[in-house]
């Protein structure tokens, strides 16, 4: 590691290097400062099959956190979204470096910042959703198309489901029958959540930049409880805003983690979920249209659906795409998410009540 971290630019000097974080796709390490006044700082392998164009993702990085600095310093919002993600240059003034391990790369560690797997209160929900919304809003005036979409089509269902038919078709040994009903579930429920990615494809809602993970622990909560930073921003590309609102509140509205195996204790929590949409929508709601904001409801349902359908294809496979901690893990996050899209479908006339009066 000593030869790794040597590359980059780093003042003081690291005493410490221990795995960070609970990501599925990278690997994370904190670097930890001999030197208190220097900064602590995040290492990382960026995940190379699954991010095979690494440049083009450190330029999008690049360029979205210095149009957010720019942003922050013109009109920093008070309480929220005041910091993007710093990233630290090699002596070369490259953004990473490629060894014959991997490709890795480092930001400046924001200390004394909290992230939540879920979310205990509606404040938190409402803080939270008022850094994504910041985020957002503050991405309205970069063009989407100077970004590279990194992974094409990420949350484009249709693809999704098309790669799902054909890891069924050919499941890993032993797996097929096991999740036959599973399977059914998925065919019953594509019909109603495809209605927005069609109305996407017909390009009746706008493309922007989005973060495409907006996992309610990729925001950074400072001790007192605001949302202060928006983390991992590899997926960041062209998108609508459903996907991070979606993505938002299929995180921070649920009562259960993903991979929750006892599905009674998956719901939708309906005061977190109104908490979320009232942050979000504060922060967005002029530069949202009218038709981006009538299906911000059906965005949960659409992304804990789009989640079950890529856990589940990846449990077909045989685990070639996640981290898992065991053979039936996806398995168990795939059900998981069913469950969860439908508990957002049923209430969704209370969601599109709550977010009309957000
Ligand atoms: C992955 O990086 P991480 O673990 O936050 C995945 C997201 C999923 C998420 C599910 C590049 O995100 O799309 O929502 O797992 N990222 C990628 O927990 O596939
Ligand atoms: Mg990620």
């Amino acid at each position: 590691m000593e030869a790794l971290i040597r590359q980059f630019r780093l003042s003081g000097a690291i005493d410490r290097t221990e795995p960070f974080g609970g990501g599925h796709i990278n690997d994370t390490y904190r670097l930890t400062n001999r030197f208190p006044a220097e900064p602590d700082y995040l290492l990382q392998r960026i995940n190379h099959r699954v991010f095979p164009d690494v440049s083009g993702l450190m330029e999008n990085i690049a360029l979205v956190t210095a149009h957010l600095r720019q942003r922050i310093a013109a009109a920093p919002p008070p309480a929220n979204l005041q910091t993007t993600l710093t990233l630290v240059p090699t002596h070369t003034g490259a953004y990473y470096y490629h060894d014959d391990r991997g490709y890795w790369r480092i930001f400046v560690f924001l200390k004394g910042m909290q992230a939540f797997d879920l979310v205990s209160t509606p404040a938190q929900a409402y803080a939270g959703a008022r850094a994504y919304g910041y985020f957002l809003r503050f991405l309205d005036d970069f063009p989407p198309e100077r970004l590279t979409a990194v992974i094409p089509g990420f949350h484009n269902l249709a693809l999704r489901l098309w790669q799902f038919q054909a890891a069924q078709y050919a499941p890993a040994a032993g797996r097929g029958s096991r999740c036959r009903e599973d399977v059914r579930r998925v065919l019953g429920l594509a019909d109603r959540l495809l209605v927005l990615d069609t109305l996407y494809k017909q390009g009746k809602i706008r493309s922007r930049v989005t973060h495409n993970d907006t996992k309610f622990n990729n925001v950074l909560l400072s001790e007192e409880g605001h949302g202060k930073c928006v983390i991992d921003l590899d997926t960041v590309m062209p998108g609508i805003v459903h996907f991070d609102f979606g993505d938002g509140v299929r995180t921070g509205v649920t009562t259960a983690q993903e991979d929750e195996a006892d599905l009674s204790r998956v719901t939708v929590d309906t005061e977190k979920f109104r908490a979320f949409a009232a942050g979000y929508l504060e922060v967005t709601r002029d530069v949202l249209s009218e038709v981006e904001r009538v299906h911000l409801a059906l965005s949960g349902a659409y992304m804990a659906f789009l989640m079950g359908v890529r856990f589940l294809t990846d449990y077909l496979a045989g685990d070639t795409y996640y981290k898992v901690s065991g053979p039936e893990h996806n398995l168990v996050r795939a059900r998981n998410q069913l469950r969860l899209t439908e508990e957002f479908l049923a209430r969704l006339p209370d969601l599109q009540e709550l977010v009309k009066r957000a």
